[in-house]
């Protein structure tokens, strides 16, 4: 069975799917271990740990590596965050063809143009490409999977460029026909308002994906009970996690004039030694080291 099949029967079997967000095999490898069913390849995540903005900065190959060793060092099944796709239908096919050989078991494409402009900026200017054109988009990724199991997900910006509910169903409508197995739609209000009512006026037949950065409220239990959303994903949740940590132990270094007291709260080395797999790499200098 690929991961592609399992991510696929997970969300068949239990309903919903908790999908974190990484940046590096080390944050991939610590949301295995606390439990999640899934790992998001974010471009957000990417671009942050590299001081960039998420605005199309960050290469493929970039991207790719990342989602490539990452795969190296999990056994979850991962979302691989595509943004636009890079491109035009031409573009799609080889980022799907590269993203799938890499390790992925999905793609999450936007409707968006390229170069795109982070989801979650307030002023930002979202242009959003045709909808026949994204149609051929999707259309073309479909026909390059070589797993048919390999998950297309088609994702709207229309509420994110606030173009209303009503031009947000029409295009996922627009995509479900060109093929896609799942529609993500993302929102920047702080509230899951433009979500709830977006989900319970849904008419498709494929089920949603959200990524509630912006309104963290909306618990698992409610999302359930919205009945059509099967995979849900913790969008910038890695990067922040880290960042916090960072910054809170570097100040407090400057602030004690050494790291006498900080290094009670953060996991020992030994800890790390772990998630490195060091354990193993000893185990073969005892075997194979003469
Ligand atoms: C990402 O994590 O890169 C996303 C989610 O696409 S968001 O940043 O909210 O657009
Ligand atoms: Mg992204």
């Amino acid at each position: 069975m690929t991961k592609a099949t399992s991510l696929r029967r997970a969300m068949a079997e239990r309903g919903l799917v908790h999908v974190m967000a990484t940046h590096s095999p080390l944050s991939a490898i610590l949301a295995e271990q606390a439990g999640f069913d899934g790992l998001w390849a974010s471009g957000f995540e990417l671009s942050a740990l590299y001081g960039l903005p998420d605005m199309s900065l960050i290469s493929m190959t970039q991207h790719i590596e990342m989602l490539r060793a990452i795969a190296g060092r999990t056994s979850l099944p991962i979302v691989a965050d595509v943004d636009t796709g890079y491109g035009n239908a031409i573009n799609v096919i080889h980022t799907v063809r590269e993203y799938e050989r890499a390790g992925a078991s999905a793609v999450v494409i936007e409707d968006k143009s390229f170069p795109k402009v982070t989801s979650l900026a307030v002023d930002g200017h979202h242009d959003l490409v045709r909808t026949e054109e994204f149609q051929g988009k999707i259309e073309a990724a479909l026909a390059t999977r070589s797993d048919p199991d390999f998950l297309v997900i088609a994702r709207t910006e229309a509420l994110i460029a606030g173009l209303g509910e009503e031009e947000a169903l029409s295009r996922a409508r627009a995509y479900e026909q060109a093929g896609a197995d799942m529609i993500l739609i993302h929102s920047k209000k702080q509230h899951p308002g433009e979500i709830e009512s977006f989900s319970k006026a849904w008419d498709g037949d494929i089920p949603l994906v959200i990524v509630p950065n912006a309104y963290p409220e909306l618990s698992s239990d409610h999302i359930r009970a919205l009945g059509n959303i099967r995979m849900v994903i913790y969008g910038n949740y890695a990067i922040r996690a880290a960042a916090t940590a960072m910054k809170d132990t570097f100040h407090r270094v400057i602030a004690d004039g050494g790291v006498q007291h900080v290094h009670r709260s953060l996991l020992p080395v030994d800890e790390i030694f772990r998630l490195q797999g060091m354990e193993d790499v000893r185990a073969d200098e005892r075997r194979y080291l003469r």
